[in-house]
């Protein structure tokens, strides 16, 4: 079934309504509700504390995330490959999702406002979302997240365009540019406030972050994950150079919970990957 088959989407249930996809196209995000689960969230958040490990224990204000957390925890997989999310994204994009990582966040992470196009991108460009969604409720007090509406209009912006060399060494400089153009276009903050469960699906290039803990004695636990889209290439800007990508294999969150082979597949040794190329052909492998 091709996923311009609308039955793909009637499927789940689940559809943007046309208010919803303008809202997004203006606007580089959309606030919404899929309605999840409120025991999913819940299990979430108490299966992957003890992800966070010793420093947590002793302060648990003190870490602010845990990377790809699903590898472990089968709740944090489930909201990352939920079914109405998929259906929605297909409906933006208009191509099959792949969602590559996720981000699990006890408090708020107080980072520099930037595009995530200057981590994940993609040709053609702009073949990536993140969807992040509250665990719990999310205030003014306890860091939401800013991002900065209709940013995604600037031009992607590369570390090179930005006067700057490749590496994460140079990311704090590339923070400090784009608060410069934040500042240089006027561009107005909101704050990301949001009920549990409720989520924000942001643009590839939308300028976004965390804000200020005010009450720093707060949890925010919340869960991103990061989506490409199928047929494109992928590639890591911070590790690139102009005429030289460093290209990611594409790769997807399993759907089934039941995967019968291990998810850190593409790290494996390169007959395990033939093997695991050869089952994704015959469709027997995500
Ligand atoms: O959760 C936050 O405070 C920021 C998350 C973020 O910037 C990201 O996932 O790209």
């Amino acid at each position: 079934m091709s996923i311009e088959d609308p039955a793909v989407v009637a499927n789940t249930g689940f559809a943007l309504s046309p208010e919803q996809l303008t809202a997004f196209s203006d606007q580089g995000l959309l606030k919404i509700d899929f309605g999840f689960d409120q025991q999913l969230l819940d299990q979430i958040v108490a299966e992957v504390q003890p992800l966070y490990g010793s420093a947590y224990v002793e302060n648990p204000l003190s870490v602010t995330r845990y990377q790809d957390g699903w590898k472990q925890v089968d709740a944090v997989r489930q909201l990352a490959v939920h079914d109405s999310v998929l259906s929605a994204l297909r409906m933006l994009m208009g191509r099959e999702p792949l969602p590559f990582q996720t981000l699990n966040f006890p408090v708020g992470t107080s980072q520099y406002p930037h595009s995530d196009s200057i981590h994940f991108h993609t040709v053609p460009v702009g073949f990536m979302v993140g969807v992040w969604v509250a665990l719990e409720k999310i205030d003014a007090e306890n860091g939401p997240l800013i991002y900065y509406p209709q940013s995604h209009k600037l031009p992607y912006y590369s570390m090179q365009d930005l006067g700057l060399g490749p590496g994460y060494s140079n990311y704090h400089a590339y923070e400090l540019r784009i608060q410069d153009l934040i500042a240089e276009h006027g561009l107005q903050p909101e704050l990301g406030i949001l009920e549990k469960g409720e989520a924000i699906i942001w643009h590839a290039n939308l300028l976004h972050g965390g804000a200020d803990r005010k009450d720093i004695t707060r949890s925010r636990h919340s869960q991103v994950t990061h989506y490409f889209f199928e047929n494109c290439r992928y590639y890591t800007p911070m590790e690139s150079r102009p005429g030289k990508l460093r290209y990611r294999e594409p790769f997807r969150i399993p759907s089934r919970s039941d995967f019968s082979l291990p998810p850190d597949i593409s790290t494996r040794p390169l007959p395990f990957r033939a093997v695991a190329k050869l089952l994704r052909s015959l469709g027997l492998h995500n």
